[in-house]
C-alpha cells in the first residue's frame, strides 16, 4: 500500500496506487487530488490552518502529526510513503514518522517502510524549500537511516521538471511509470518463463527493506558492448545520481528464443565492484531486444546528501545552500574506527551479539 503526504506526496501516491491513503492538513489541497482511497486530515491547531495547509512551515506539519501519530505508525508498516521536502506538510509529518522510527527497537524486515522523497530544484524554487530540505536530509532522514529502521529511500529529483518545462501532471506520470518498471520485477518473475536465477517476492521485499538509498534505471541492453558504459549512458535523471553500490539487483528480459547467457557480463561488472547482486533472467515475448532493469543500493552521510542536493542546484544556489548549512548544522566528518566502536559497544552492552548489531548499524557488516 502507498501513503502520500502533503501536496506532492499525495499526487504521486494517488497516481501510483488507486488504493493509496492520502494525508494533508489542507482540505482545499486534498480536494484537488484525484484518485487514491482513504483520506486523512490531521488536526491543525493554528487558526485557518485547515484551509491553508502548513504554509511551508514543517513545524506546523509536525504539530499536526501528533493528532494522527498512532494511526500512522500502524499504517506505514511494510508500506511506501511519498512526500516532498520543500513544503511544510509532507516534510513536517514525515519528519514525525522518521523520528519515531529512529527511536524504535529493531523493525522487522516485512514491517520496513520505504520512502519516496521529492527534492526541490533550488535554482527556481523558493529559499524556504531549500532550507526545509536541508533540515530534513540532515536531521530526521539521517537519524532514521542510522537507526537501520527504514527500508529503501528513493530520492526523486525535480530538476528535469523545471529544466525541460514539463507539466506537473506529466512529470508525476513519468515518476510513476519509472517506479512501476522497478516495482514490477517480482511480478515479472512470477509471470514470465524463467531462464536463470530467480527474484521472488521475498527476495524483493528483503532488498527493499535495507536502509539504503535506492537508485534504479533500465534500458535496452547490447550484450556486445561494456555494461558499465551502458549503465552510465542510461542514467535515470528522475532520481538523484547514485554513489558506488553496496548491493545490487537486476532483471534481464530477453526476447523469445533470446540468448539466456548475456547476464554473465553484468555479473562480471558487479564482481569488479565487489558486489554480488541478486538477479534473474526471464523470457519476455513482448520485448524486441534484451532489456535490463538494474537497482543499486548505496549509502550517504548527511553532509554527502546535502552535497548531492547541491549538485542538482546551479552555481549561484550552492552559496545559498552552504550558507544555510553553516547556520543550521555543524557536520563533523565521521571517521568511524571499527575497533573503538566495538570496544564502546562492549563497554555499554557487554556481549558480542551487541557488537555485531552495532557494526551492522554503522553499515560495516
Ligand atoms: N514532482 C512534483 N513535485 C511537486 C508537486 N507538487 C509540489 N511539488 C514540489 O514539492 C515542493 C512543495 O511541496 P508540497 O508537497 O507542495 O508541500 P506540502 O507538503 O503540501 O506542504 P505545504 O503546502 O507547505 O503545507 C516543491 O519543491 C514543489 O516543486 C507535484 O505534483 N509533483
Ligand atoms: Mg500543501
Amino acid at each position: 500500500m502507498t501513503i502520500g503526504i502533503g501536496g506532492a506526496g499525495s499526487k504521486i501516491a494517488a497516481k501510483l496506487d488507486n488504493q493509496a491513503i492520502l494525508i494533508n492538513v489542507s482540505e482545499t489541497e486534498m480536494s484537488k487530488v484525484d484518485g487514491g482511497s482513504r483520506r486523512i486530515l490531521p488536526t491543525m491547531f493554528a487558526a485557518k490552518g485547515q484551509l491553508r495547509g502548513s504554509r511551508k512551515n514543517p513545524q506546523i506539519g509536525l504539530d499536526a502529526y501528533h493528532s494522527v501519530q498512532r494511526e500512522l505508525q500502524e499504517l506505514i508498516r511494510g508500506n511506501f510513503v511519498f512526500c516532498s521536502t520543500g513544503g511544510g506538510t509532507g516534510n513536517g509529518i514525515t519528519s514525525g514518522i522518521l523520528n519515531d522510527l529512529a527511536s524504535q527497537e529493531d523493525v522487522s524486515l516485512t514491517d520496513k517502510t520505504c520512502f519516496g522523497i521529492i527534492l526541490p530544484y533550488a535554482k527556481l524554487e523558493s529559499n524556504e524549500f531549500v532550507d526545509n530540505t536541508i533540515a530534513f536530509l540532515t536531521g530526521p532522514l539521517s537519524d532514521a537511516i542510522d537507526s537501520g529502521n527504514t527500508g529503501n529511500i528513493f530520492l526523486i529529483n525535480n530538476k528535469k521538471k523545471f529544466v525541460e518545462k514539463i507539466s506537473e501532471e506529466h512529470y508525476n506520470q513519468m515518476i510513476v511509470d519509472s517506479l512501476n518498471v522497478f516495482l514490477s520485477i517480482p511480478d515479472k518473475n512470477d509471470r514470465l518463463p524463467l531462464l536463470d536465477g530467480h527474484i521472488d517476492h521475498e527476495d524483493f521485499t528483503s532488498f527493499m527493506s535495507k536502509p539504503y538509498f535506492n537508485y534504479f534505471t533500465y534500458f535496452n541492453y547490447n550484450p556486445s558492448a561494456p555494461f558499465e558504459k551502458q549503465l552510465d549512458a542510461n542514467l535515470n535523471d528522475l532520481l538523484l545520481p547514485p554513489d558506488s553500490a553496496i548491493e545490487a539487483l537486476f532483471l534481464v528480459e530477453v526476447p523469445k528464443g533470446g540468448d539466456p547467457t548475456i547476464f554473465y557480463d553484468i555479473l562480471q561488472y558487479f564482481s569488479t565492484k565487489n558486489v554480488a547482486p541478486i538477479y534473474s533472467v526471464v523470457e519476455n515475448p513482448e520485448v524486441n531486444a534484451p532489456f535490463v532493469t538494474v537497482s543499486l543500493l548505496y549509502s550517504r552521510k548527511p553532509a554527502e546528501l546535502v552535497d548531492d542536493f547541491n549538485h542538482i542546484s546551479e552555481e549561484h544556489v550552492k552559496a545559498k545552500v552552504n550558507k544555510t548549512l553553516n547556520q543550521n548544522v555543524s557536520l563533523v566528518k565521521l571517521n568511524v574506527n571499527m575497533e573503538d566502536e566495538a570496544k564502546r559497544a562492549v563497554k555499554q552492552k557487554g556481549d558480542s551479539d551487541d557488537i555485531l548489531a552495532t557494526l551492522r548499524r554503522i553499515g560495516k557488516l
